[in-house]
Protein backbone atom coordinates (compact mmCIF):
# COMPACT_ATOMS: atom_id res chain seq x y z
CA UNK A 1 0.00 0.00 0.00
CA UNK A 2 2.59 2.24 1.17
CA UNK A 3 4.85 1.70 -2.33
CA UNK A 4 1.71 2.16 -4.48
CA UNK A 5 0.83 5.79 -2.66
CA UNK A 6 4.43 6.56 -3.19
CA UNK A 7 4.28 6.26 -6.81
CA UNK A 8 0.93 8.13 -7.49
CA UNK A 9 2.45 11.33 -5.27
CA UNK A 10 5.35 11.03 -7.04
CA UNK A 11 3.17 10.96 -10.60
CA UNK A 12 1.15 13.67 -9.90
CA UNK A 13 4.11 15.81 -7.76
CA UNK A 14 6.33 15.67 -10.92
CA UNK A 15 4.00 15.42 -13.61
CA UNK A 16 3.60 18.99 -13.49
CA UNK A 17 4.52 22.78 -11.88
CA UNK A 18 0.98 22.99 -11.28
CA UNK A 19 -1.31 20.34 -10.89
CA UNK A 20 -5.19 21.08 -11.55
CA UNK A 21 -6.87 17.80 -11.13
CA UNK A 22 -9.99 18.63 -12.11
CA UNK A 23 -11.51 21.79 -14.26
CA UNK A 24 -10.22 24.84 -16.03
CA UNK A 25 -10.06 27.42 -13.45
CA UNK A 26 -13.15 29.13 -13.03
CA UNK A 27 -15.65 26.54 -14.38
CA UNK A 28 -18.10 25.61 -11.32
CA UNK A 29 -18.19 21.75 -10.92
CA UNK A 30 -21.85 21.84 -10.73
CA UNK A 31 -24.46 24.21 -11.19
CA UNK A 32 -23.11 27.79 -12.55
CA UNK A 33 -22.20 30.05 -9.60
CA UNK A 34 -24.94 32.61 -8.39
CA UNK A 35 -24.94 36.32 -9.70
CA UNK A 36 -22.20 38.36 -8.19
CA UNK A 37 -22.71 40.36 -5.18
CA UNK A 38 -23.65 43.84 -5.46
CA UNK A 39 -20.38 44.85 -3.56
CA UNK A 40 -17.93 42.96 -6.40
CA UNK A 41 -16.55 45.88 -7.35
CA UNK A 42 -14.55 46.37 -4.15
CA UNK A 43 -12.90 43.56 -3.21
CA UNK A 44 -11.63 42.31 0.19
CA UNK A 45 -8.44 43.52 0.13
CA UNK A 46 -9.58 46.98 -1.01
CA UNK A 47 -8.85 46.96 -4.57
CA UNK A 48 -11.89 47.80 -7.02
CA UNK A 49 -12.31 44.60 -9.11
CA UNK A 50 -12.50 46.63 -12.59
CA UNK A 51 -9.68 48.22 -12.79
CA UNK A 52 -7.36 44.91 -12.53
CA UNK A 53 -4.86 44.67 -15.00
CA UNK A 54 -4.85 41.02 -15.66
CA UNK A 55 -7.46 38.17 -14.75
CA UNK A 56 -6.50 35.88 -12.14
CA UNK A 57 -4.52 32.67 -13.45
CA UNK A 58 -4.22 30.39 -10.40
CA UNK A 59 -1.15 30.75 -8.13
CA UNK A 60 2.74 30.77 -9.52
CA UNK A 61 5.07 27.90 -8.31
CA UNK A 62 6.75 28.50 -5.04
CA UNK A 63 9.72 30.97 -4.60
CA UNK A 64 11.44 29.62 -1.62
CA UNK A 65 13.34 32.28 0.64
CA UNK A 66 15.32 30.85 3.43
CA UNK A 67 15.55 32.52 7.00
CA UNK A 68 13.26 31.42 10.01
CA UNK A 69 9.98 29.65 9.07
CA UNK A 70 7.65 28.68 11.92
CA UNK A 71 5.02 31.26 12.63
CA UNK A 72 4.76 34.29 10.85
CA UNK A 73 2.81 37.68 10.27
CA UNK A 74 2.78 40.26 7.79
CA UNK A 75 2.74 44.56 7.85
CA UNK A 76 4.68 47.14 6.09
CA UNK A 77 7.94 47.02 7.67
CA UNK A 78 9.79 49.55 5.98
CA UNK A 79 6.70 51.98 4.61
CA UNK A 80 7.24 51.73 0.99
CA UNK A 81 3.90 50.41 0.19
CA UNK A 82 4.65 46.84 -0.28
CA UNK A 83 3.89 44.49 2.37
CA UNK A 84 6.54 42.40 4.28
CA UNK A 85 6.73 39.47 6.31
CA UNK A 86 8.11 38.36 10.07
CA UNK A 87 8.89 34.86 10.79
CA UNK A 88 9.92 33.02 13.28
CA UNK A 89 11.58 29.57 14.43
CA UNK A 90 10.98 27.37 17.25
CA UNK A 91 13.53 24.84 15.78
CA UNK A 92 15.94 24.28 12.84
CA UNK A 93 19.21 26.11 12.35
CA UNK A 94 17.19 29.27 13.27
CA UNK A 95 15.69 28.45 16.19
CA UNK A 96 15.42 31.33 18.66
CA UNK A 97 15.00 33.71 16.00
CA UNK A 98 12.73 36.26 13.78
CA UNK A 99 13.63 37.06 10.14
CA UNK A 100 12.42 40.05 8.33
CA UNK A 101 11.94 39.62 4.78
CA UNK A 102 11.43 42.70 2.71
CA UNK A 103 9.42 42.99 -0.03
CA UNK A 104 11.02 44.19 -3.13
CA UNK A 105 7.83 45.60 -4.71
CA UNK A 106 7.02 42.76 -6.45
CA UNK A 107 6.23 40.01 -4.00
CA UNK A 108 10.19 38.71 -4.31
CA UNK A 109 11.95 39.54 -1.21
CA UNK A 110 15.37 39.96 -0.12
CA UNK A 111 17.31 37.65 1.87
CA UNK A 112 15.65 38.50 5.56
CA UNK A 113 17.61 40.01 8.03
CA UNK A 114 17.13 37.75 11.35
CA UNK A 115 17.08 38.68 14.80
CA UNK A 116 17.62 36.81 18.16
CA UNK A 117 14.54 36.54 20.49
CA UNK A 118 15.53 35.17 24.08
CA UNK A 119 14.41 31.56 23.41
CA UNK A 120 12.60 29.21 20.83
CA UNK A 121 10.85 31.67 19.16
CA UNK A 122 6.99 30.68 18.75
CA UNK A 123 4.15 33.00 18.11
CA UNK A 124 4.52 36.05 15.79
CA UNK A 125 2.38 39.37 15.52
CA UNK A 126 2.85 42.46 14.10
CA UNK A 127 0.91 46.36 14.53
CA UNK A 128 2.09 49.52 15.51
CA UNK A 129 2.16 48.93 18.97
CA UNK A 130 4.51 51.87 20.20
CA UNK A 131 2.45 54.68 17.93
CA UNK A 132 4.83 56.18 15.90
CA UNK A 133 3.22 54.92 12.50
CA UNK A 134 5.65 52.23 11.95
CA UNK A 135 4.65 48.23 12.56
CA UNK A 136 6.44 46.74 15.61
CA UNK A 137 6.47 42.59 16.18
CA UNK A 138 6.05 40.87 19.45
CA UNK A 139 7.44 37.44 19.74
CA UNK A 140 6.20 34.86 22.07
CA UNK A 141 7.81 31.50 23.54
CA UNK A 142 7.11 28.97 25.58
CA UNK A 143 9.69 30.86 28.70
CA UNK A 144 6.89 33.01 29.96
CA UNK A 145 8.32 35.77 27.79
CA UNK A 146 6.92 38.57 25.34
CA UNK A 147 9.45 39.91 23.19
CA UNK A 148 8.84 43.09 21.79
CA UNK A 149 10.74 44.49 18.85
CA UNK A 150 10.61 47.77 17.94
CA UNK A 151 10.71 49.28 14.27
CA UNK A 152 13.61 51.79 14.24
CA UNK A 153 11.73 53.97 11.64
CA UNK A 154 12.84 51.77 8.80
CA UNK A 155 12.18 48.59 8.86
CA UNK A 156 15.08 47.08 10.87
CA UNK A 157 14.46 46.84 14.53
CA UNK A 158 16.71 47.41 17.99
CA UNK A 159 17.51 44.92 20.45
CA UNK A 160 13.90 43.41 21.91
CA UNK A 161 12.28 44.34 24.98
CA UNK A 162 11.50 41.65 27.09
CA UNK A 163 8.09 40.65 28.93
CA UNK A 164 7.44 38.30 31.21
CA UNK A 165 4.24 36.94 31.16
CA UNK A 166 2.79 33.39 32.64
CA UNK A 167 2.32 31.04 30.40
CA UNK A 168 3.40 30.23 27.03
CA UNK A 169 2.17 32.00 23.50
CA UNK A 170 1.91 29.57 20.52
CA UNK A 171 0.24 31.73 18.49
CA UNK A 172 -0.54 35.25 18.00
CA UNK A 173 -2.62 37.91 16.40
CA UNK A 174 -2.76 41.81 16.83
CA UNK A 175 -6.17 43.46 16.65
CA UNK A 176 -7.52 46.39 18.94
CA UNK A 177 -9.75 44.31 21.39
CA UNK A 178 -10.68 46.89 23.80
CA UNK A 179 -10.93 49.51 21.03
CA UNK A 180 -8.55 52.21 22.99
CA UNK A 181 -6.74 52.68 19.60
CA UNK A 182 -3.77 50.75 20.59
CA UNK A 183 -3.13 47.28 19.14
CA UNK A 184 -3.76 44.15 21.78
CA UNK A 185 -2.45 40.67 21.61
CA UNK A 186 -4.23 37.46 21.70
CA UNK A 187 -2.49 34.02 22.19
CA UNK A 188 -2.97 30.72 22.19
CA UNK A 189 -1.50 28.80 25.42
CA UNK A 190 -1.93 24.52 25.69
CA UNK A 191 -5.63 25.05 26.83
CA UNK A 192 -6.80 28.68 27.04
CA UNK A 193 -6.18 32.05 25.05
CA UNK A 194 -4.60 34.87 26.68
CA UNK A 195 -5.41 38.69 26.09
CA UNK A 196 -2.62 41.39 26.26
CA UNK A 197 -3.53 45.02 26.15
CA UNK A 198 -1.26 47.44 24.70
CA UNK A 199 -0.31 51.03 26.62
CA UNK A 200 0.26 52.26 23.36
CA UNK A 201 3.90 52.45 24.16
CA UNK A 202 4.98 49.11 23.12
CA UNK A 203 4.12 47.52 26.55
CA UNK A 204 1.23 44.74 27.82
CA UNK A 205 -0.91 44.74 30.76
CA UNK A 206 -0.52 40.88 32.06
CA UNK A 207 -2.57 38.71 30.20
CA UNK A 208 -6.00 37.51 30.73
CA UNK A 209 -7.00 33.95 30.02
CA UNK A 210 -10.21 31.73 29.10
CA UNK A 211 -10.23 28.87 28.80
CA UNK A 212 -10.52 26.98 25.73
CA UNK A 213 -9.75 23.36 26.94
CA UNK A 214 -8.37 20.69 24.33
CA UNK A 215 -5.47 21.39 22.47
CA UNK A 216 -5.52 25.18 21.03
CA UNK A 217 -3.84 25.35 17.98
CA UNK A 218 -4.96 28.32 15.47
CA UNK A 219 -6.34 31.72 16.41
CA UNK A 220 -8.23 34.35 13.82
CA UNK A 221 -9.97 37.21 14.39
CA UNK A 222 -12.78 39.09 12.96
CA UNK A 223 -15.73 41.26 13.72
CA UNK A 224 -18.33 38.14 14.13
CA UNK A 225 -21.37 39.60 15.57
CA UNK A 226 -21.38 42.79 14.11
CA UNK A 227 -21.03 45.43 16.91
CA UNK A 228 -17.72 46.71 16.21
CA UNK A 229 -15.74 44.78 18.78
CA UNK A 230 -13.49 42.27 17.56
CA UNK A 231 -14.08 38.70 18.68
CA UNK A 232 -11.91 35.72 18.30
CA UNK A 233 -11.98 32.16 16.75
CA UNK A 234 -9.34 28.97 17.69
CA UNK A 235 -9.12 25.66 16.60
CA UNK A 236 -8.80 22.90 19.29
CA UNK A 237 -8.32 19.25 18.41
CA UNK A 238 -7.12 15.99 21.70
CA UNK A 239 -3.49 15.85 20.59
CA UNK A 240 -2.22 13.22 22.12
CA UNK A 241 0.27 11.90 18.72
CA UNK A 242 4.15 11.18 19.40
CA UNK A 243 6.06 13.63 16.96
CA UNK A 244 9.14 11.56 16.05
CA UNK A 245 11.27 13.26 13.97
CA UNK A 246 9.63 14.22 11.14
CA UNK A 247 5.77 13.51 11.90
CA UNK A 248 3.00 13.33 13.88
CA UNK A 249 1.26 9.72 14.23
CA UNK A 250 -2.23 11.38 11.99
CA UNK A 251 -4.13 9.05 15.34
CA UNK A 252 -2.72 11.24 18.06
CA UNK A 253 -5.75 14.08 16.81
CA UNK A 254 -8.82 13.13 18.25
CA UNK A 255 -12.17 14.85 17.81
CA UNK A 256 -11.93 18.66 16.99
CA UNK A 257 -14.06 22.07 17.52
CA UNK A 258 -14.23 25.74 16.35
CA UNK A 259 -14.36 28.08 19.67
CA UNK A 260 -15.60 31.27 19.50
CA UNK A 261 -15.31 33.89 21.92
CA UNK A 262 -17.25 36.96 22.01
CA UNK A 263 -16.11 40.42 22.64
CA UNK A 264 -17.95 41.82 25.35
CA UNK A 265 -17.73 45.02 24.15
CA UNK A 266 -14.55 46.04 26.11
CA UNK A 267 -11.94 43.85 25.32
CA UNK A 268 -13.00 41.25 27.83
CA UNK A 269 -15.23 37.73 26.24
CA UNK A 270 -17.49 35.67 27.29
CA UNK A 271 -17.00 32.31 27.63
CA UNK A 272 -16.20 30.41 24.24
CA UNK A 273 -19.19 28.32 22.56
CA UNK A 274 -17.38 25.37 20.62
CA UNK A 275 -18.71 24.20 17.54
CA UNK A 276 -17.95 20.39 16.10
CA UNK A 277 -16.04 19.93 13.51
CA UNK A 278 -13.99 16.70 12.52
CA UNK A 279 -11.30 14.97 13.96
CA UNK A 280 -7.70 17.15 13.93
CA UNK A 281 -8.93 20.39 13.39
CA UNK A 282 -6.04 22.01 12.89
CA UNK A 283 -6.80 25.46 11.51
CA UNK A 284 -9.74 27.66 11.58
CA UNK A 285 -10.18 30.85 9.14
CA UNK A 286 -13.09 33.58 8.36
CA UNK A 287 -14.59 34.81 5.10
CA UNK A 288 -18.40 35.30 4.18
CA UNK A 289 -18.90 32.14 2.31
CA UNK A 290 -22.51 32.30 1.98
CA UNK A 291 -22.42 35.81 0.93
CA UNK A 292 -24.78 37.11 3.67
CA UNK A 293 -22.25 39.88 5.15
CA UNK A 294 -22.27 37.73 8.26
CA UNK A 295 -18.49 36.04 8.66
CA UNK A 296 -18.01 32.53 8.59
CA UNK A 297 -16.02 29.92 9.76
CA UNK A 298 -14.01 27.61 7.86
CA UNK A 299 -11.82 24.71 9.99
CA UNK A 300 -9.55 22.05 8.60
CA UNK A 301 -9.65 18.93 10.21
CA UNK A 302 -6.44 16.90 9.70
CA UNK A 303 -7.19 13.07 10.26
CA UNK A 304 -10.42 13.42 7.82
CA UNK A 305 -8.97 15.47 5.63
CA UNK A 306 -12.05 17.47 5.40
CA UNK A 307 -13.13 21.06 5.86
CA UNK A 308 -15.65 21.97 8.16
CA UNK A 309 -17.87 25.17 7.62
CA UNK A 310 -19.67 27.01 10.42
CA UNK A 311 -22.36 29.77 9.01
CA UNK A 312 -22.51 32.61 10.87
CA UNK A 313 -26.86 33.17 11.94
CA UNK A 314 -26.12 36.92 11.41
CA UNK A 315 -25.33 37.11 15.90
CA UNK A 316 -21.63 35.76 16.00
CA UNK A 317 -23.77 32.16 16.42
CA UNK A 318 -22.84 29.57 14.27
CA UNK A 319 -25.02 26.62 12.81
CA UNK A 320 -23.68 23.14 13.25
CA UNK A 321 -20.69 22.29 10.15
CA UNK A 322 -21.03 21.71 6.77
CA UNK A 323 -18.47 19.29 5.77
CA UNK A 324 -16.61 19.40 2.38
CA UNK A 325 -13.51 16.49 1.59
CA UNK A 326 -10.05 17.80 0.78
CA UNK A 327 -9.10 14.21 -0.37
CA UNK A 328 -7.02 14.63 -3.77
CA UNK A 329 -6.55 11.76 -6.04
CA UNK A 330 -2.66 10.36 -5.36
CA UNK A 331 -2.45 12.67 -1.78
CA UNK A 332 -1.82 11.27 0.96
CA UNK A 333 -1.93 13.86 3.82
CA UNK A 334 -0.46 13.39 7.00
CA UNK A 335 -0.26 15.65 10.26
CA UNK A 336 3.04 17.68 10.08
CA UNK A 337 4.97 17.94 13.30
CA UNK A 338 5.15 22.09 12.24
CA UNK A 339 1.56 21.80 12.21
CA UNK A 340 -0.44 19.26 13.58
CA UNK A 341 -4.22 19.06 11.62
CA UNK A 342 -2.92 21.67 8.62
CA UNK A 343 -3.80 24.71 7.91
CA UNK A 344 -6.69 27.07 6.38
CA UNK A 345 -6.41 30.96 5.10
CA UNK A 346 -9.34 32.65 3.79
CA UNK A 347 -9.33 35.82 1.41
CA UNK A 348 -10.92 36.54 -2.25
CA UNK A 349 -8.15 34.87 -3.94
CA UNK A 350 -9.54 34.88 -7.55
CA UNK A 351 -11.34 38.54 -7.45
CA UNK A 352 -14.80 37.24 -8.43
CA UNK A 353 -16.32 39.28 -5.17
CA UNK A 354 -16.88 35.76 -3.68
CA UNK A 355 -14.06 34.21 -0.58
CA UNK A 356 -12.21 31.53 -0.99
CA UNK A 357 -10.33 28.75 0.78
CA UNK A 358 -6.44 28.03 0.87
CA UNK A 359 -5.75 24.28 2.86
CA UNK A 360 -2.30 23.38 3.53
CA UNK A 361 -1.69 19.56 4.12
CA UNK A 362 1.35 18.05 4.30
CA UNK A 363 1.97 14.40 2.77
CA UNK A 364 3.19 11.50 4.79
CA UNK A 365 5.47 10.82 1.76
CA UNK A 366 8.23 12.90 1.22
CA UNK A 367 9.09 15.97 2.09
CA UNK A 368 6.26 17.46 0.07
CA UNK A 369 2.82 18.83 1.06
CA UNK A 370 0.02 20.69 -1.02
CA UNK A 371 -1.60 23.71 -1.27
CA UNK A 372 -5.12 23.27 -2.12
CA UNK A 373 -7.56 25.89 -3.98
CA UNK A 374 -11.10 26.21 -3.23
CA UNK A 375 -13.01 28.73 -4.82
CA UNK A 376 -16.21 29.78 -3.40
CA UNK A 377 -19.18 29.66 -5.03
CA UNK A 378 -20.64 32.36 -3.12
CA UNK A 379 -23.22 30.93 -1.83
CA UNK A 380 -21.78 28.54 1.05
CA UNK A 381 -20.84 25.84 -1.50
CA UNK A 382 -16.69 25.10 -2.77
CA UNK A 383 -15.79 24.17 -6.24
CA UNK A 384 -13.56 21.05 -6.52
CA UNK A 385 -9.80 21.61 -5.55
CA UNK A 386 -6.86 22.99 -7.17
CA UNK A 387 -4.04 22.07 -6.10
CA UNK A 388 -0.51 23.26 -6.33
CA UNK A 389 2.60 21.43 -4.75
CA UNK A 390 4.60 22.67 -1.83
CA UNK A 391 8.16 21.72 -1.86
CA UNK A 392 9.44 20.69 1.75
CA UNK A 393 7.35 20.28 4.93
CA UNK A 394 4.27 22.93 5.13
CA UNK A 395 4.23 25.04 8.13
CA UNK A 396 1.51 28.01 8.62
CA UNK A 397 0.38 30.41 5.88
CA UNK A 398 -0.79 33.69 5.80
CA UNK A 399 -2.51 35.73 2.91
CA UNK A 400 -1.48 39.45 1.84
CA UNK A 401 -1.45 41.08 -1.68
CA UNK A 402 2.35 40.63 -1.90
CA UNK A 403 2.52 41.99 -5.81
CA UNK A 404 0.58 44.31 -5.76
CA UNK A 405 -2.13 43.00 -8.84
CA UNK A 406 -4.77 43.34 -6.39
CA UNK A 407 -5.35 39.81 -5.97
CA UNK A 408 -4.02 37.99 -2.88
CA UNK A 409 -1.10 35.61 -2.83
CA UNK A 410 -0.33 33.55 0.35
CA UNK A 411 3.40 32.64 2.26
CA UNK A 412 3.37 29.88 4.28
CA UNK A 413 6.55 29.05 6.40
CA UNK A 414 8.56 25.77 5.32
CA UNK A 415 10.11 23.34 7.63
CA UNK A 416 11.33 26.00 10.29
CA UNK A 417 14.56 27.26 7.81
CA UNK A 418 12.67 28.94 5.03
CA UNK A 419 9.64 30.49 3.59
CA UNK A 420 7.47 29.94 0.40
CA UNK A 421 5.56 32.25 -1.21
CA UNK A 422 2.66 31.49 -4.42
CA UNK A 423 1.99 34.70 -6.01
CA UNK A 424 -1.28 35.37 -7.54
CA UNK A 425 -0.81 34.65 -11.27
CA UNK A 426 -2.31 36.93 -14.23
CA UNK A 427 -3.49 36.19 -17.63
CA1 LIG B 1 -6.35 48.20 22.63
CA1 LIG C 1 -21.91 34.53 5.91
CA1 LIG D 1 -13.43 34.04 -5.02
CA1 LIG E 1 -1.13 39.39 -5.63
Amino acid sequence: MRACRTCVLVLVLAGCGRTNLDLPFGQPDSAPAPALPADAAIDKVGHPTDVRACRWAGFAPQVTYEGAGHFLAVADFNGDGHIDVVATAWGGIYNGTASVYLNQGNGTFVPPTTYNTDMEAEGVAAADFSGDGKPDFAVGNDVHDLDVFLNQGDGTFGPFVQHRVPGYSGVMVASDFNRDGHPDLAATQSSSIAIFLGDGQGSFSPPTTYASGGNVDSITVSDLNGDGYPDIVVSNADFTGLCPEALCLPTGLGAGTANVFINQGDGTFAPQASYAAGNGTGSVAVGDFNSDGAPDIAAVNGVDNTLSVFFNQGDGTFAPQVTYSNTIDGFVPVTPFLDPGGEVVAADFDGDGRDDVVVVQCSSQGRNGMLIFRAGNGDGTFRVPVTYPIVDYPGVPVVADFNGDGFPDVAVTISYDKMGVFLSDCE
